[in-house]
């Protein structure tokens, strides 16, 4: 099944089946609600898929294909090449090698659904970040048995040069408004190609700045390995999604700015694509300003 999560005009929020490049709407509202039935009900409505992606369809809107309870995600997934220790911005030191070597998966709670974004929305870089960074990710949903049963896109957003002066800050380099985007659609497994390829492009004034891509099958763990580690010690209610960690590693050290465009794909998903915005303090932080 493929599927996309969508806000129609009268602003509802509707699961539709993706077939044939037409999207089938359905009056379900839970993805895997929709999975677990024989036979999704169909309204009758059908919306060109391409015009969609392209927000051509006035008062329709793809939203991240779940709206998710809970967000978590791995890193230190894939092997790092020489352009991850050549990187003057990436986050390194003792804690980081210690990950890399130990075999244990890192993984950290990302965010709830309230601050994740869908195809066609901006994502956020923080204001305080010299380094705004895109992490292309390969997405799992899980049921309530935690088992991942649909695969999406995913942007784990984040501000490496804040998490680089101290691990401590990871949080502050991964949660913020609009740090995550899914999409555009979910999709089972049998959609996704063993040798599906992670692809990650950035474009500056519709150039393209930075494209790289990384097989699936570089992934250390299996998608089964992964899900079994995130819910041993926890209960991981029905529809949260475990972001599998990058494989794509920007080696330059050009920040995500405003403006930019940024393009994950995924063999099998297809392209979410998010323009960025830098995020102005709610609240003045200067009051928080470190003391040297
Ligand atoms: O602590 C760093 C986070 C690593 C990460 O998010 C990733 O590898 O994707
Ligand atoms: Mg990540």
């Amino acid at each position: 099944m493929r599927l996309a999560r969508i806000k129609t005009p009268s602003r509802d929020t509707v699961i539709g089946l993706l077939e044939k490049e037409q999207l089938l709407l359905t009056p379900h509202h839970d993805p895997i609600e929709v999975l677990s039935l024989e036979q999704p009900a169909l309204t009758g409505e059908r919306l060109s898929w391409a015009d969609l992606e392209a927000n051509k369809l006035p008062g329709f809107e793809i939203l991240p294909p779940i709206d998710a309870p809970e967000v978590w995600a791995f890193g230190f997934t894939y092997r790092r090449g020489p352009q991850f220790s050549r990187s003057p911005v990436i986050p390194k030191g003792p804690a980081y090698t210690h990950a890399i070597n130990s075999g244990r998966p890192e993984i950290f709670f990302k965010t709830t659904g309230f601050r994740v974004v869908g195809h066609n929305m901006a994502v956020g870089i923080r204001g305080d970040a010299q380094y705004g960074a895109v992490e292309a990710e390969l997405c799992m949903i899980v049921d309530a048995n935690g088992q991942p049963v649909l695969f999406t896109g995913g942007n784990d957003v984040s501000a490496w040069d804040i998490e680089a002066q101290n691990p401590l800050w990871l949080a502050q380099s991964k949660t913020f408004e609009a740090c995550c985007a899914l999409g555009p659609i979910a999709v089972t497994r049998e959609h996704l190609p063993a040798n599906a390829q992670v692809r990650c492009r950035v474009l500056r004034n519709e150039a393209v700045l930075f494209d790289d891509a990384v097989p699936l099958s570089d992934l250390l763990w299996s998608f089964d390995e992964l899900a079994a580690f995130a819910r041993t010690y926890t209960p991981l209610p029905a529809g949260t999604v475990l972001m599998t960690g990058t494989g794509v590693i920007r080696p330059d050290a050009e920040s995500l700015e405003a403006g930019d465009v940024v393009e994950i794909s995924i063999d099998g998903i297809g392209v979410l694509r998010n323009p960025a915005r830098r995020l102005y303090a709610a609240t003045d932080f200067r009051m928080y300003e470190f003391k040297r």
